[in-house]
Formats: structure tokens, sequence, C-alpha cells
């Protein structure tokens, strides 16, 4: 079992206390009973125990604004349009998107296409105080969705200048999005850059492009943060899935233990 998780990326520190859990229960359980698959399935069960006590899930409506912050090529903008397909469609919310990846004309134009498709507005934003304009003028809608290219997240003013638009606290939630294919170490570091800001749960891309899951206990467990949802594969809307724990035990345990 050690091995398989270690395959998976998950780190040494998650390993050990699913190895002295199994250790406990191994030698609790008297000799005859002994069963080791029995126990990977308990070591299952301790994982879901420590998983259900952190932030899984995806959009709850409580908040108004999303923020999807994320290194260039993550898939910010492709999930930005998978989960207000889902809003729109399954949810029959109101959605609006901004953008603030204002660098390259082709990002604006592929969101600028979502909405279309979507019958849904989109502003683009420049500088501060087009944020600020579009969120009054999408003060009537159930959820904005704000499309960024990551990099502006990291400049200290801008955060600070955006910290006057929206009242974080109240009005706002923060998704770092990371693919699965990046090394466990790159995703921590990414996370400590955007460390400006306060990340609420991770958006994890790409599933379909590994077959390495450890990110999925990794980035709960260990940092702390949620899961709010997965992303499997280039089709929008349909390759997401909202984070559950079974969804992530799944992802983890189906191969073998
Ligand atoms: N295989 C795979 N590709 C994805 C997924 N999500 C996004 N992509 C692709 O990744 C590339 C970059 O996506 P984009 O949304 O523009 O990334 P951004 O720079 O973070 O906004 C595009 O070719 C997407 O189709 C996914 O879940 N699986
Ligand atoms: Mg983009």
């Amino acid at each position: 079992m050690d091995d398989y998780l270690k395959k998976q990326g998950v780190t040494k520190q998650i390993r050990m206390l699913a190895l002295k859990h199994a250790m406990k229960l191994w030698y609790d359980e008297e000799e005859e009973h002994r069963d080791w698959d029995k126990i990977v399935t308990q070591v299952t069960l301790y994982f879901q125990d420590l998983l259900l006590e952190k932030p899984v899930g995806g959009i709850t409506f409580d908040k108004k604004i999303i923020n999807l912050v994320g290194p260039t090529g993550v898939g910010k903008t492709t999930t930005i349009a998978k989960l207000a397909a889902f809003c729109v469609l399954k949810k029959q919310k109101k959605v609006a998107l901004i953008t603030t990846d204002t660098y390259r004309i082709a990002a604006v134009e592929q969101l600028k296409t979502y909405a279309k498709i979507l019958n849904i507005p989109l502003e683009v934003a420049y500088s501060i105080d087009d944020f600020k304009r579009a969120i009054d003028q999408f003060k009537h809608y159930d959820l904005v969705l704000v499309d960024s290219a990551g990099r502006n997240f990291r400049n200290q003013l801008y955060v600070e200048e955006l910290n006057k638009v929206i009242d974080f606290k109240q009005d706002a939630q923060t998704y770092l999005v990371l693919s699965l294919t990046s090394k466990y170490e790159d995703m921590k570091e990414i996370l400590a850059q955007f460390d400006l800001i306060s990340i609420q749960k991770v958006i994890l891309t790409k599933k379909d492009e590994t077959s390495t899951y450890g990110a999925m206990l990794n980035i709960p467990l260990e940092l702390g943060k949620g899961i709010a949802y997965v992303t499997t594969g280039q089709n929008v809307p349909d390759d997401i899935v909202e984070a559950s724990v079974p969804f992530l035990l799944d992802c983890l345990f189906e191969v073998k233990k």
C-alpha cells in the first residue's frame, strides 16, 4: 500500500499516517482475524474521515464573486466556461463573466466566444476602475466568474487595489487552478506565490492526462486547502466533476492498493 501511495505522489508524511493507522489496526486484531484487504479498506475510511473535515466541494452561491487564478495554460478560461455553463444550464443561475486577462487578445476572444454561446454578459477589465464598474454592473447577478492571467494576482499593488473594490470576506472567493500533470512540489510553490491573496480552494485540471492523483490527498491534508472541482478533458461544458470525498478517494484507490 505504501508503494502504491508513493507512486501516486502522496507525501511521506501522509503515508506515515496511513502506515501507523494500518499497523495499529493490524496488531489490535487477533492473529487469526488479520486480513490485509480489510486493513486497506479501513485506511481508505481513515482518509475519508480526514478529508471530510476539509472544504471539499464546489460553488455554493453564498459568495457572489469567484476569482480563478493560477499559472498560464492550466485551464482557467476553459474551466470558467465549464462552470458558467453548469451554473446557467443546471442551476438556472444568472451568471456574468469578467476577464482581467488582457495581455493576449486571443484570451479575451476565447472567453467572448463562450459568453456568446451561453448568452451571458462579459466585461473586459483593463484597470481596477473597469473592474469596479463591472462588479457594480453585475450586482443583480447570482454569480460573477472572474478570469485572470494569474500574474496580476502576484502583484501586491494590484491585490491591494482589488481589496478596495471587493470585500473579500463578504463577497468573493478565490480558487487556485492547478494542473494534475504538474509536480506536487511545484504546486506547493505556486500556492506560496499566491499568498498575497487568500486561496480558499483549488481546482485540479487535466485529470485525463495523468494517472497520478496524490495531490488530491496532499492539497487538503498537508496544505489545508479544499478541492472544488476536477476537470477531466478539453470538452466544454462536460469535462468537469464537482469534487467530493468519495470521488477523490475513488480516483486515488481505484487502481490498486
Ligand atoms: N486534457 C485537458 N486539457 C485541458 C483541460 N482543461 C483545459 N485544457 C486545455 O488546456 C489548454 C489551456 O487552457 P486555457 O483554459 O486557455 O488555460 P489558461 O491559460 O489557464 O486560461 C487548452 O488547450 C485547453 O483545452 C483538461 O481538463 N484536460
Ligand atoms: Mg486563460
